[in-house]
């Protein structure tokens, strides 16, 4: 008989794993401490994942399949995936032990030593749910002086003929971002985020992670994810129908308590695998030719998935394991501890984490340009700031999260993923929320107490971090602001940050 195991975040019918599978063999699913835990991730995430392998399993089963599924407090449970593997060869006569390929380095790396130690064969498969595999990235990857998104993107769009004319892009342009960033128009309206019905189910995983994990971050409640495939067609139909119009407009928008904004709130699902990439593009590309939703957005939304999203999981595993150690800033500042308790007065960095903390969701630019902007410029130390993005947000896999942190938004991996870092002051989330109405700063303050912090720590970031940027073409005009700057102000910079990171107990240098 064939074991064969599906992971948490391989919650579809599809998976290369079951693509063979016949009624004899035996599936494996399981609830380990070692994934809960691995890094403390969001109560919320928890229950999520949960509760959805447990729908998994029973609509499996409901398909005459054989599983075996070991829940969290089974007084058996060794704590791990390969303990709960090792306990069925043991009891069964199993030939082979099948999985499809994780979609972290670190389990790949644990998984390939199995064979020895079980002394079985166990054989590890792609996971063909992406829409490039991990050699065709590497193959476009080569000979390629910069990996840069947008060509890995037109690419895409060319293989899979995704809003193409011919040859050509619909609409004559590849990319419609420079309509995408309409600051919020006063009274707008967001529509409601899709809430699921809570079952029995996820009702029983709701009580064992309040208790079992308590010292974990972040609200359970209210919980109003889908944890089903249907779930999280009826989600994305939902997104398609009130959302995705307004998608583009306000994709870089952020309002004061609207979390949600037009944003898709469906990554959760694609990274587990309730849904498909292909599926959710098809999607947004009829709605366009429906004429429901103009291109701006539709090729927004749909670059994310078919561009972004395939692009930095190319990139994870081009460059592991030598990416996760990178820190080209040597930033080393430790992560104020206000990203766990939101106590701040930055009123954006208030919102944007107790809104991760209510919802283990942040929108794109929330997690761009506030949160992870003030961990840029503040110098943060990129293994404190992954292990952080990579717990509290319900969507969070390595894959993804790492590129996003260490290459987007930290410049720890040197320009593979931006030619430059992407700091900004104050100014940016002036004009793009109504965060700074509510501040106790003013975001057209320079220095002293009144000023935006975001202001004077964008300045000490250029500063601080001369000798490795100044080289760079695209930061030019920022060094040569900073070189015509009078040392009086760069003194007031350097005291304005000295005093704010006494203020918030972070006065180690970064
Ligand atoms: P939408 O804004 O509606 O976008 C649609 C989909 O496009 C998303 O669901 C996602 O699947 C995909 N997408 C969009 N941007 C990206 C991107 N930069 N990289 C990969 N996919 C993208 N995304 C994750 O899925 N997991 C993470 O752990 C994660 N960590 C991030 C950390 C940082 C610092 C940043 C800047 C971005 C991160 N992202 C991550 C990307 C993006 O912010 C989220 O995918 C998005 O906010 C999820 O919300 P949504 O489903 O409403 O997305
Ligand atoms: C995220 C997660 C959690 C919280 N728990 C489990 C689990 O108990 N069992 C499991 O098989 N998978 C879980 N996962 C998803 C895994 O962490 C994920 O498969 C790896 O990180 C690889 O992407
Ligand atoms: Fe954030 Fe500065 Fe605006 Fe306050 S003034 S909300 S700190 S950008």
């Amino acid at each position: 008989m064939k074991l064969r195991l599906i992971l948490g975040d391989q919650l579809s019918f599809s998976m290369s794993s079951l693509a063979d599978a016949t009624k004899g063999d035996l599936i494996l699913m399981c609830e380990v401490r070692q994934e809960a835990t691995y890094v403390k991730h969001h109560k919320k995430k928890i229950v999520f994942v949960f509760s959805a392998m447990r729908h998994f399993a029973q609509s499996l089963a409901a398909r005459g399949m054989d599983v075996n599924y070991v829940r969290y407090d089974d007084p058996q449970n060794s704590g791990s995936l390969y303990g709960e593997v090792a306990r069925l060869t043991d009891q069964h006569d199993i030939s082979e032990v099948i999985v499809t390929s994780p979609g972290e380095y670190r389990l790949l790396a644990e998984m390939e030593q199995w064979a020895d130690a079980l002394n079985l064969l166990v054989t590890i498969r792609p996971d063909d749910r992406f829409l490039c595999g991990k050699d065709e990235f590497a193959a476009w990857a080569k000979g390629r002086k910069q990996l840069r998104m947008e060509y890995f993107y037109r690419e895409m769009r060319r293989k899979h003929g995704v809003l193409m004319r011919g040859d050509e892009p619909i609409g004559g342009q590849w990319n419609y971002d420079a309509d995408n960033r309409k600051p919020p128009p006063k009274g707008l309206e967001i529509p409601d985020p899709f809430f699921a019905d809570i079952d029995e189910i996820t009702h029983e995983v709701t009580t064992l992670v309040t208790e079992q994990f308590s010292d974990h971050f972040g609200e359970i409640e209210p919980f109003h994810f889908a944890v089903t495939r249907d779930g999280a067609l009826q989600a994305l139909d939902k997104f398609v129908d009130e959302r995705l119009p307004l998608f583009g407009d306000y994709q870089d928008a952020m309002i004061q308590d609207e979390p949600w904004m037009y944003h898709s709130h469906i990554g959760l699902y694609l990274n587990c695998g309730l849904l498909t990439p292909l599926e959710c593009i098809a999607r947004a590309e009829t709605a366009y030719h429906d004429g429901h939703a103009p291109l701006n957005a539709v090729e927004g939304f749909i670059r994310q998935i078919l561009g972004w999203r395939e692009y930095v999981r190319g990139i994870y595993w081009l460059k592991m394991p030598d990416y996760k150690a990178m820190n080209v800033l040597g930033a080393k500042r430790p992560l104020p501890d206000f990203y766990w308790t939101a106590d701040t007065h930055m009123n954006c960095m208030r919102q944007c984490i107790a809104e991760t903390r209510q919802n283990a969701y942040a929108h794109h630019i929330q997690r761009l340009m506030v949160l992870g902007n003030f961990a840029l410029i503040a110098g943060l130390d990129p293994e404190q700031v992954n292990d952080w993005y990579l717990l509290v947000y319900a969507d969070a896999y390595e894959w993804v999260e790492l590129p996003n942190v260490s290459g987007m938004i930290l410049f720890a991996d040197g320009g593979i993923m931006g030619s430059k870092p992407y700091a900004a002051s104050g100014a940016y989330i002036n004009k793009m929320s109504n965060y700074c109405s509510s501040c106790r700063y003013k975001p057209t303050v320079k220095n002293g107490p009144k000023a935006c912090p975001f202001n004077y720590l964008y300045w000490d970031f250029i500063d601080r971090n001369a000798s490795r940027l100044r080289g760079n073409p695209r930061m030019a005009f920022m060094y040569k602001s900073l070189d015509r700057m009078a040392e009086e102000k760069r003194h007031a910079i350097r005291t304005d940050t000295d005093r704010f990171f006494k203020e918030i107990g972070s006065d180690e240098k970064g």
